[in-house]
């Protein structure tokens, strides 16, 4: 298995929609498997006078050949409705992925060149390629700090890093709201076309926002450790959270129920465990 950056870049129609059904896509790929999407960056356009664009980049794990992975970005663009006067260079388009960067090393051939030609001369491919892959390494930093820095952060789109196997997956995700973070696991769980019975969360470094978002329901300081989904279903999640308030040390049980699709309308349920005086 070889790892693959793929950027994701977006101008016209539902912009966000398109990351996300881009991911989902390949991921449902046979030989690939998606394993991290960096945060969504707002880029202005380069080239032409046209709408700002949504950039991110996905981390494959792919037993395909560069040729094969190019062949399933081009369909996959198709089948997020890419036409072909989508295609004037450097225009604006419905949706544009790009092979950034593969771990078996550079690739020449007529169709096409990896790493991608401009890599190092674009803040919106190299940004979200440092996000999912570190060892591009200290060139590439300099290159985007030459570059004035990473673009501003879209949204509260979560970042969500998975390891792991058929049997036992880990997810780290740090997103600005619960819910942000949870519609991450919904749409990722979905991509892999394998509703989890059973997901433990490693909230290592966002707990803080995790337990920002809990506070309010709670009207308590809380501070979550671990976290579960259960019973995902295409359409219905559970998330039980666990962790103790920090004001008095008293462990409490969080029980989110929420419906894909309307990632916003949750049902918090909360219970304070005081301990024994
Ligand atoms: N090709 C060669 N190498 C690659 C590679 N590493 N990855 C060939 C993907 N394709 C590669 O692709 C045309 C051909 O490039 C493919 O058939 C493949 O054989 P394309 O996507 O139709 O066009 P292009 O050459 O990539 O030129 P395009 O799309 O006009 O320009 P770019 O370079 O993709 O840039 N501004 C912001 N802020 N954010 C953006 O994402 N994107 C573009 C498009 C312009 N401005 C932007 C952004
Ligand atoms: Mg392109």
């Amino acid at each position: 298995m070889s790892a693959v950056v793929i950027g994701v870049g977006t101008n016209l129609g539902a912009r966000e929609a398109a990351i996300h059904g881009a991911r989902q896509l390949l991921g449902a790929r046979p030989g690939i498997e998606v394993v991290a999407m960096s945060p969504i960056y707002e880029t202005e356009p380069l080239g032409p006078a046209q709408p700002d664009y949504l950039n991110a980049a996905f981390r494959l794990e792919t037993s395909l050949s560069p040729l094969e992975l190019l062949h399933v970005v081009m369909r996959t663009e198709r089948r997020l409705g890419r036409k072909r006067r989508d295609r004037e260079r450097w225009g604006p388009r419905s949706v544009d992925l790009d092979l950034l960067w593969d771990s078996r090393g550079p690739h020449e051939s007529e169709r096409l060149t990896v790493p991608h030609r401009e890599l190092m001369r674009r803040d919106f491919a190299l940004a979200p390629a440092l996000d999912v892959a570190p060892e591009l390494g200290a060139r590439a930093v300099r290159a985007l700090e030459d570059l004035g820095g990473p673009p501003r952060r879209w949204g509260h789109e979560a970042l969500v890093r998975t390891a792991g196997d058929r049997e036992r997956l880990e997810v780290e995700v740090e997103a600005e709201t619960l819910f942000d973070a949870c519609a991450a696991f919904a749409s990722l769980g979905e991509g892999r076309r394998r509703p989890w019975s059973t997901l433990h969360v490693v909230l290592e470094p966002s707990a803080e926002a995790f337990g920002r978002a809990l506070q309010s329901s709670l009207r308590t300081g809380f501070e979550v450790r671990r976290a579960t989904l259960s019973n995902c279903s295409k359409s219905q999640w559970v998330a039980q959270f666990h962790g103790v308030n920090l004001g008095t040390h008293t462990e409490a049980h969080v029980r989110l129920q929420t419906a894909s699709g309307v990632a916003r309308q949750a049902h918090l349920e909360g219970s304070i465990e005081r301990p024994a005086i």
